[in-house]
């Protein structure tokens, strides 16, 4: 495969990946399942395209793709993400932020994804931390949310977002805490977390470049969990981070908790697709007796696999079925 296409291929993968960061995990649902009407925008054009970004890789065809996993930048078709705070390790902070648009001014204008204009996720970059925020918004486009960090060190936040009439993005800024700072070292592969008493077992694997599909399995007290309560319209909220640099996907399950035939658990099904083999550190949120809880895994995506480019021959395997 020549690299032309190879490149074409990549964009289309990730035109998926971001459809299901964005709510399409509904949209991707089994074959006859309505599609809610507001779940659109995901893939809606990106308006500011016509100002262009010097893009020369020719896969403009599909707007709600970049060949960049979301995430990795502060700053991206026309939008940044501005913090306005700075935090001492230990003290609860009113965290302010803003998000400007290609004009330069805070945005004021969001779509509504899952309850909510704007997803605010703080990690560790050792990936030990993990925080899913809701931050509120004045009239002025200034976002402020409560946010503690414990320890010193290195902090990525990112905002999970999509414009008025516009496609969803995910920008990261990195947040530094002055003081001694000791890194946790890489977590363990994983499939099992324990988390307030319950217990979430991960089934299935990550397949680079293809939606694969992922089985989140709660128990509590040996028992399996059947009565999970929906949050932010959904029985489970996924992050994945790529280790090393924190490429970000925010995956939503397939099924919703009203369609009629989605189980308030035990399990939990994830389309993702991650864009290369490597560690990736899942965060799954889900809510039980009232409370929110985040049971976490680390998982090797590829592993097991052949990498593409090890084996010259194996074009034809590359010619992905990303419709599952
Ligand atoms: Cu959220």
């Amino acid at each position: 495969m020549n690299t032309a296409t190879r490149l074409g291929v990549y964009v289309l993968g990730l035109a998926v990946v971001f459809g299901g960061a964005l709510g399409a995990g509904r949209a991707i649902g089994p074959a006859g399942a309505p599609l809610p009407a507001e779940d659109h925008s995901a893939m809606a054009p990106a308006k500011q395209t016509a100002e262009g970004h010097g893009d020369d890789h020719g896969g403009t065809t599909r707007q709600a793709a970049s060949d960049t996993p979301g995430g990795l930048q502060v700053s991206d078709k026309g939008y940044a993400l501005n913090p306005l705070t700075t935090i001492r390790a230990g003290e609860p902070t009113d965290f302010r932020f803003t998000v400007t648009g290609p004009d330069g001014k805070p945005l004021t204008r969001y779509e509504v994804e899952h309850e909510k204009e704007l997803h605010f996720i703080v990690v560790s970059r050792d990936l030990a931390t993990f925080q899913h925020l809701h931050p509120g918004r004045d009239a002025d486009g200034v976002w402020s949310t409560k946010l503690t960090l414990d320890e010193p060190g290195a902090y990525r936040a990112f905002a999970d977002f999509v414009p008025a009439g516009g496609s969803g993005l995910t920008l990261g800024a990195d947040l530094l805490v002055a003081g001694d700072y000791e890194p946790e070292p890489p977590a363990e592969v994983s499939r099992t977390a324990e988390v307030d008493g319950y217990t979430v077992t991960l089934d299935g694997d990550l397949v680079p470049g293809r939606s694969s599909k992922l089985t989140l399995s709660v128990s509590k007290d040996g028992k399996p969990v059947t009565d999970l309560q929906p949050y932010l319209e959904a029985y489970g909220h996924l992050v994945a981070l790529r280790a090393g640099d924190l490429a970000y996907l925010h995956v939503h399950p397939d099924g919703t908790p009203d369609d009629g035939k989605t189980a308030a658990g035990p399990e939990i099904v994830f389309y993702a697709e991650v864009p290369s083999a490597g560690d990736y550190r899942l965060f799954l949120d889900f809510q039980h007796d009232g409370k929110v809880r985040t049971a976490d895994f680390t998982v090797q995506a590829g592993a097991g696999q052949p990498r593409p480019t090890a084996e010259p021959s194996a074009g034809a395997s590359h010619d992905d079925d990303h419709t599952h």
